[in-house]
Parts: structure tokens; C-alpha cells; sequence
């Protein structure tokens, strides 16, 4: 396949590790529920749908991209971590948060899930809308892949959906530990598949998203989750390379795993780390040292403290980033996905602070 030559590639080549003239700058869930012109889009069609339906899914992907343009540095394909466990035969409602009306109870509940899953079958819409959209962006910037964490996916197909106290999942790990690892290794086979096709339909750039990394202690983390986001960083290097095809970085982002963020940039196989707002930067450039990228890390909640804050958030986080001796290849982002309330001008201001303060 071939696309339109690229014009910005600062984030690729910050993703590299290297320093670039300024820190390329995106933000998790850019595209969504603060967005007036994706609620016009939502308000018509269902979540699911959306995502199913490429150019839907190419027209939101392109919204923040338009609005913001000259000022944000990648696109992230619409879509949502949940169409895995629904590609092994799992049903996802949306109302408004996530739903399985029917989780997996016991380990027994394992069968079933569908065998032998045809990703590129089940997903191929995913495929479908990043080829579309890499063509429509036109080089203006990146375009990202993702897919979520085995063990975040892990919670959402025991839990049912959305959990405040991580129970049921959590006693899995406890009671069936063998068990929960081979569903763990499962649905990490699956989204090496699922990333794989992403990148041989346009994808730059992936990233996996282990939004609840953080509810684990550091050693559950570092048996139950860590294991299953190595083999995905390995298992893609190796599905791409027994292809030709190249390789494109890779970004981990493991929610509120602070204290891991040694142990995952010494073994867990990614160019990106990210971060939460929860680590001051300079401590995160300590514990990762200097083999790989940092991605965000700015409180979410900045983004509702007025224009005068985010400039001083802004310029903080940026001395932060940019402080010292230690290496600086740095992807500007929030801590976390922005949230619904967010006033979109608000968000530019954010932008704006970032091309203003973010120079090497
Ligand atoms: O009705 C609606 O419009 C639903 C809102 C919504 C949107 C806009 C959901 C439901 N998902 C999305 C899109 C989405 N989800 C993207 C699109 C690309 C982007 O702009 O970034 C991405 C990357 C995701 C990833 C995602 N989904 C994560 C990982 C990132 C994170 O924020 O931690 C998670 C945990 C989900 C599950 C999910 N899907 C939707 C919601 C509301 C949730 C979270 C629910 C919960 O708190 O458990």
C-alpha cells in the first residue's frame, strides 16, 4: 500500500527516542465526547456502529484533526479497546458506559469464547477505516493504532463492564491463577493479530492501553499483566519481520503502574511509555532511563482550571520534560483521556501553550 508522503513526522521520530525541535503533542480520547461535531455524529448513529462503519469512523477521527490543525501532531483511529472481546465472540453494549450482558463467571465460562478467532474477519472494518483515514490525512500527521491491555480487557469481559472495586477479576487472579493467565495469553494472541493488521493497513504508530495496570499491586502487576504485554510487543516485532514488513514504535501506556515504570521500560518491549499525572517527569526519566520515549503527562483535570492554569501546567510540565542532562525524546500528552465537560477551546489553549513553551 502506499499513502501520501508525510509532512509532520515529529511524533515517529520522537517515538525513535529522538529529540525533536519541539515535543509533538496529541491527546488520548482527542476524539470523542467533548466534541460538539462528534455529538451531532453520535446523536445519529450508535457507538458501535460508528466504529463498524469506515467512513463514520474516518469523519470522527479527522474532526479533532481539522478543528486543531497546525497544533496537534497525530491522529488515533476511532475506535474502542472492547471490539477484542467482542471479536472473540463476547456481546458489548454501550448504554451509555460499556455492558456485557453476559461476562465470564467461572473459568468454565472460558469455552464459550470463540475459538480459533479470524481477526482479520472480525476486525476488518478496524483495517478498513485506518486505510481510508491515512489516505484522507493526507501526511498531515500520524496515524495511531491501539488496542487494549490483556488484562484491562481481562477486567471488562469478568467484570461486565466498568468496576470501582475490580472484585470479580481480581479474584480470578487469586483463585485461578493458571486459568486467568491462559485467558490473559488468549487475548494477547489476539491483539498481536489485531495490531499486526493495523500497521499493514496504515497504522504508524500503536499503542496498547492498560488503563487499570494501576489497580494491580506492583507484583501482580508484574505476573499477571507484564507477561502478556511482553508477548504483544514481541509477538508483533516477529509477526512483522516473518513478513517484511516494517516495524513501526510501539507505545505502552500503563495507567497508575508508577512504581513499574523500571521493571516495564527494562522488559516489557516498547519505545513509548506513558504516564500519568501521578509521577513527577524527571522520576519517570530516572526509572525508565534513557532507552525509551516518555509520552504525557498532564492532569486531565487542568483542562477545567481555566486558561491561566493550563499556561502554568503547561509550562511546568514542559521544564519538567525538558529539564537537565537526561534524554528528552518526549510525545506531549494528558495523563489520561480527556473527559466529556471539556470546553474545546480550552483544549486549543492547551495547544497553543504547548507550541509556545514545548521548543527545545
Ligand atoms: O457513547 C459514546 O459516544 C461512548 C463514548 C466513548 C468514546 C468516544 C467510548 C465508550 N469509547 C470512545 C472512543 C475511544 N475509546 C477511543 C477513540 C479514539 C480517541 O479519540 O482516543 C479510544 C482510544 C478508546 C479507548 C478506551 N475505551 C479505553 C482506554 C483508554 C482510557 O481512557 O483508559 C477504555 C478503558 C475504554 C472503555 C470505554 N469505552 C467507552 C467508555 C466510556 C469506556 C470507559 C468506561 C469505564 O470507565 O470503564
Amino acid at each position: 500500500m502506499t499513502f501520501p508522503a508525510m509532512k509532520n513526522d515529529l511524533i515517529l521520530r520522537a517515538a525513535r527516542g529522538e529529540e525533536t525541535e519541539r515535543a509533538p503533542v496529541w491527546v488520548m480520547r482527542q476524539a470523542g465526547r467533548y466534541l460538539p461535531e462528534f455529538l451531532a455524529v453520535r446523536a445519529k448513529h450508535g457507538f458501535f456502529e460508528i466504529c463498524r462503519t469506515p467512513d463514520l469512523a474516518m469523519e470522527v477521527t479527522l474532526q479533532p484533526i481539522r478543528r486543531y490543525s497546525g497544533l496537534v501532531d497525530a491522529a488515533i483511529i476511532f475506535s474502542d479497546i472492547l471490539v477484542v472481546p467482542q471479536a472473540m465472540g463476547m456481546e458489548v453494549q454501550m448504554n451509555p458506559g460499556p455492558h456485557f450482558p453476559d461476562p465470564l463467571v467461572t473459568p468454565a465460562d472460558v469455552e464459550k469464547l470463540t475459538k480459533n478467532v479470524d481477526v482479520d474477519k472480525e476486525l476488518g472494518y478496524v483495517y478498513a477505516a485506518i486505510t481510508r483515514t491515512r489516505t484522507a490525512l493526507a501526511g498531515e500527521v500520524p496515524l495511531i493504532g491501539f488496542c487494549g491491555a490483556p488484562w484491562t480487557l481481562f477486567s471488562y469481559m469478568i467484570e461486565g463492564g466498568g468496576s470501582k472495586t475490580f472484585q470479580k477479576c481480581k479474584s480470578w487472579l487469586f483463585k485461578h491463577p493458571i486459568e486467568s493467565k491462559a485467558l490473559l495469553n488468549r487475548i494477547a494472541d489476539i491483539c498481536i493479530d489485531f495490531l499486526v493488521g493495523q500497521i499493514k493497513a496504515g497504522a504508524q504508530l500503536v499503542q496498547v492501553f492498560d488503563s487499570w495496570a494501576g489497580e494491580l499491586t506492583p507484583h501482580h502487576f508484574a505476573e499477571f499483566s507484564l507477561p502478556s504485554l511482553q508477548r504483544i510487543a514481541t509477538g508483533v516485532r516477529s509477526k512483522l519481520a516473518a513478513q517484511g514488513i516494517p516495524a513501526v514504535p510501539m507505545t505502552l501506556f500503563a495507567k497508575g503502574a508508577n512504581t513499574s515504570l523500571a521493571a516495564i521500560a527494562r522488559t516489557a518491549g516498547y519505545d513509548v511509555v506513558g504516564i500519568d499525572w501521578c509521577v513527577d517527569p524527571a522520576d519517570a526519566r530516572a526509572a525508565v532511563g534513557d532507552k525509551v520515549a516518555l509520552q504525557g503527562n498532564l492532569d486531565p483535570n487542568v483542562l477545567y482550571g481555566g486558561r491561566e492554569a493550563i499556561e502554568r501546567e503547561v509550562k511546568r510540565m514542559c521544564e519538567k520534560f525538558r529539564d537537565g542532562k537526561a534524554p528528552k525524546a518526549w510525545i506531549a500528552n494528558l495523563g489520561h483521556g480527556i473527559t466529556p465537560g471539556v470546553d474545546p477551546e480550552d483544549l486549543r489553549c492547551f495547544f497553543e501553550c504547548m507550541q509556545k513553551y514545548s521548543k527545545a
